[in-house]
């Protein structure tokens, strides 16, 4: 029988590896899996305590906020506020970016960047959502607050990125640049285990994972390709949360796109909170991740803090026939 590896152990480990680590980047892990544990425990019992339905409110793109949103978004908050290696949060549950004061004048030198609960939508419903975040160095001064500029930094300055699955087994998900590693929680003993070390993508798949609902509003090479994935026979696999539906392409292949259409001409999913954590995540597990446009979504500038863009990601191999058969038929197309 394997030898349990807990969540923290490996952390300090891979931190032991990096020469003059201060231990920072381990605590700030640690917290984000308690954090997690957190929000699985009150996920796991949503339907018995009063915590389902909406809040009221909507976010900045009109989704209803759930109760469960505000749950998240707040116990992530407490809780790397209180880890003493974060100088700012940025939610995309809040509008701006959060300040966290130094702790007793020990300058922190991280920023975290989150989506507390994605495709908390089909909470009600029983199926599974997700947390996903982002660690940058901060670039202000360490003397300072934090500020914009530690935010709004490209996919390519990210230290780590990870995601954590509300599933039927609550999985953490992450890297910090040296391929990816995922860690199941044992409810009997409260800690992440490692269950799934360096995962590589396949470089192929069949899956396809699109809202079909919106085909007729894609721009039609796009709508061409998704026609091709159907001539192909790919199985189309949708659930509406980002994470579901990456974290079955990370093992089982496939491709993940979400096009701009006419309702969010620069597509829907959030380019800081969604789009560079996950593309990080993919490139590190072998796989690609673009724009609908063709743009490695890593390099894309970002002005605005709820900035959006299209995505399609996945195997290499899938989105090569993505991309040249967007640039064969788009410049026919047009
Ligand atoms: P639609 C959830 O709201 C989310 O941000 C992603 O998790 C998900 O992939 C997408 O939006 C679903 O959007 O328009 O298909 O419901």
């Amino acid at each position: 029988m394997n030898r349990i590896v807990s969540l923290d152990e490996f952390v300090i480990r891979t931190e032991k590896e990096k020469p003059h680590s201060s231990g920072s980047f381990s605590r700030l892990l640690r917290d984000i899996g308690i954090a997690a544990k957190i929000v699985n425990r009150e996920v796991n019992k949503a339907g018995l305590v009063n915590i389902l339905g909406v809040e009221g409110s909507t976010n900045s793109t009109g989704d209803d906020v759930q109760k469960l949103d505000v749950f998240a978004n707040e116990k992530f908050i407490e809780t790397l506020s209180y880890s003493g290696e974060v100088c700012g949060i940025g939610s995309e549950e809040n509008q701006t970016f959060i300040e966290v004061p130094a702790d007793k004048g020990k300058p922190a030198q991280y920023v975290v960047v989150m989506d507390p609960l994605d495709g908390s939508s089909n909470i009600d419903v029983n199926v599974s959502v997700g947390t996903i975040f982002g660690i940058y160095r901060r670039k202000s001064p360490a003397d300072g607050p934090c500020q914009l500029e530690d935010f709004l930094q490209k996919g390519t300055e990210l230290v780590a990125a990870g995601y954590v699955l509300y599933g039927t087994s609550t999985l953490m998900v992450y890297s910090t640049g040296n391929g990816v590693n995922g860690f199941t929680l044992d409810p009997s003993i409260g800690e992440f285990c490692l269950s799934h070390k360096n995962i590589q993508m396949p470089v192929a798949g069949n899956y396809y994972s699109v809202n079909q609902g919106y085909y007729l509003k894609f721009d039609l090479e796009m709508r061409r390709y998704i026609d091709h994935c159907s001539d192909l026979n790919y199985r189309l696999r949708y659930i509406g949360s980002m994470v579901s539906d990456i974290h079955r392409i990370m093992f089982q292949g496939g491709i993940f796109l979400y096009p701009n259409t006419r309702k969010y001409p620069k597509g829907k999913l959030r380019l800081l909170y969604e789009c560079y954590p996950m593309a990080y995540l993919i490139e590190q597990a072998g796989g690609t991740a673009l724009t609908c446009k063709l743009e490695r979504v890593m390099d894309m500038e970002i002005t605005e803090l709820h900035q959006t863009s299209s995505v399609a990601m996945g195997s290499r191999d899938m989105v090569k026939d993505m991309k040249e058969f967007v640039e064969k038929y788009g410049a026919v197309i047009q």
